[in-house]
């Protein structure tokens, strides 16, 4: 009987540390930074990954964000000021390809209706052309979607695993959006990079850390 007990014991600890590690495990934070070229606006610096490299899930392809140190963290949890112009910079490492929704090519939602993508300043982007888009950023209940340019996985350069840096191949995308009121907004890349799951949109597609994330929008 006292066996039975304690092996029914352990067996919920161990069921309840699982819990608590995944919930411990729940990615940082990063907050937009003050621009020190726009007073008024504040940055925020991501990178997109074929595999991020790190974490309980190092081959899922993955977003990272760079904190106030210039330090990149493995995370799509993101908070920047109310009312605020954010200027956005995306380094996209990863291969692309064809859209399952052209829509999702459509640049919606940021300042001007346009992206910058490499230097150059456009209002569209052509999935069918180059190597395809890659991943996109959308807050559907914010009404912005900006797709990224891939790279060719043939690159000589190409980066194989996360945090990928500038001497490696990648597609620089700018743009900017102004935030409205306080509140979490979900968002996610709505491109097949979750091809392989039910469709299309499980594994990292749907899991905070990789694909999908919140955009905390809190007093400034
Ligand atoms: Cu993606």
């Amino acid at each position: 009987m006292a066996a039975v007990l304690v092996s029914f014991a352990i067996g919920i600890s161990l069921i309840l540390f699982g819990i608590f590690g995944y919930l411990r495990s729940r990615p940082p934070t990063v907050a937009a930074t003050p621009s020190s070229t726009h007073p008024g606006s504040v940055n925020l610096v991501l990178q997109t990954d074929g595999a991020v490299g790190v974490g309980p899930h190092p081959n899922w392809v993955g977003y990272w964000a760079q904190d106030a140190a210039g330090k990149w963290k493995q995370t799509t949890l993101l908070q920047v000021p109310a009312h605020t112009k954010v200027n956005v910079t995306v380094y996209e490492y990863d291969s692309g390809g064809a859209l399952r929704n052209p829509l999702w090519g459509k640049i919606q939602g940021t300042t001007g209706g346009t992206v910058n993508i490499n230097g150059k300043t456009v209002s569209l982007v052509n999935p069918n052309k180059g190597n395809g888009i890659a991943h996109t950023f959308a807050v559907p209940s914010l009404g912005i979607v900006v797709p990224f340019y891939g790279v060719s996985g043939k690159e000589k350069n190409f980066c194989t695993t996360g945090p990928c840096n500038l001497s490696e191949a990648h597609v620089t995308t700018k743009f900017s959006f102004t935030t409205g009121n306080t509140g979490t907004f979900r968002w996610q890349c709505f491109i097949p990079c979750g091809l392989g799951y039910l469709m299309g949109n499980g594994g990292p597609m749907t899991t905070v850390g990789y694909m999908a994330g919140f955009l905390k929008v809190v007093n400034a």
